[in-house]
């Protein structure tokens, strides 16, 4: 069976610290979680920024500070997000797409229309969405194609050109006001995809860890993490980010997947 690609979803744009302590916020808290959720199977972290007082930014500076501490403690993928915060400009999104040489990630994401995030609006028209694709591809970087309703699907298919395919999705499974998160939407997504894609589910809150379950036993990959779900079990806040990941990685052996190496991520996500 395929190994299963472990994603670690640190940091986010609007948990706070209000909300659980255990969110990482500087560079060497961000470190010191990533070289965990790594000893516990993750293969690549999904990453968000924060200012030293936990604003969420997309600042180059800050990612660049984020990105060393973590390649000096471990070899985990690094993958961007541009979706950043609700509210911000195009420019503010792309800026860790800006880093280059030794500072520049494994991936970035790609939100591939708008759609409602709990009682805000993800804003993302078309013209948007083709100037971020735009940029990630002259960055050299592989999208993560983020879907978090099905239009989406169809949405990422009209990028032919400045998306290759087949591609690699993340179904964003149980936003308030987008797809919920349920089996039979999974089931239909993994159908409705282009032939031959790679996809990974992030479903939000007490549905993250059975859906690490359900997307193991379909031979696709998951995303576990503070940025979409707080508790380990009922009432029980995880402990850092690594705690998640563990507990994905037990779900994916109860099915039979290895947790996938960095190594092993890049080929099957095929990674330039
Ligand atoms: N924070 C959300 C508004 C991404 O990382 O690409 C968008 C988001 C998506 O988290
Ligand atoms: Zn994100």
């Amino acid at each position: 069976m395929t190994p299963m690609i472990l994603t670690a979803a640190m940091v986010g744009a609007e948990v706070t610290r209000a909300q659980t302590p255990y969110l990482p916020i500087s560079p060497e808290e961000i470190a010191e979680d990533a070289v965990r959720c790594r000893a516990a199977g993750a293969a690549m972290v999904h990453l968000h920024v924060r200012t030293p007082d936990g604003r969420p930014s997309q600042s180059p500076e800050l990612f660049r500070a984020a990105i060393r501490a973590i390649r000096a403690r471990t070899d985990v993928l690094v993958q961007v997000s541009t979706g950043g915060a609700v509210g911000m400009t195009a420019d503010e999104r792309c800026g860790p797409l800006t880093l280059t040489g030794d500072d520049r990630p494994d991936m970035a994401t790609l939100t591939t229309g708008s759609v409602n995030f709990g009682d805000e609006i993800f804003a993302n028209p078309r013209a948007l969405v083709r100037d971020i694709a735009a940029r990630i591809k002259a960055a050299g970087l592989k999208p993560e194609l983020e879907c978090f309703d099905v239009g989406m699907v169809d949405a990422a298919r009209s990028l032919e050109g400045l998306v290759s395919f087949p591609a690699h999705f993340d179904f964003v499974l149980g936003v308030g006001g987008a797809l919920a998160a349920s089996e039979e939407g999974l089931d239909f997504l993994v159908r409705y995809i282009p032939q031959g894609s790679t996809w990974t589910c992030a479903a939000m809150g007490r549905h993250q860890l059975p859906f690490v379950t359900l997307a193991a036993e379909r031979g696709g990959h998951a995303r576990v993490g503070l940025e979409d779900n707080l508790y380990l079990s009922k009432g029980v806040l995880a402990k850092g980010n690594f705690e998640l990941v563990a507990e994905a990685s037990r779900r994916a052996r109860e099915k039979g997947r290895q947790p996938a190496s960095p190594d092993e991520a890049r080929a099957i996500l095929r990674l330039g």
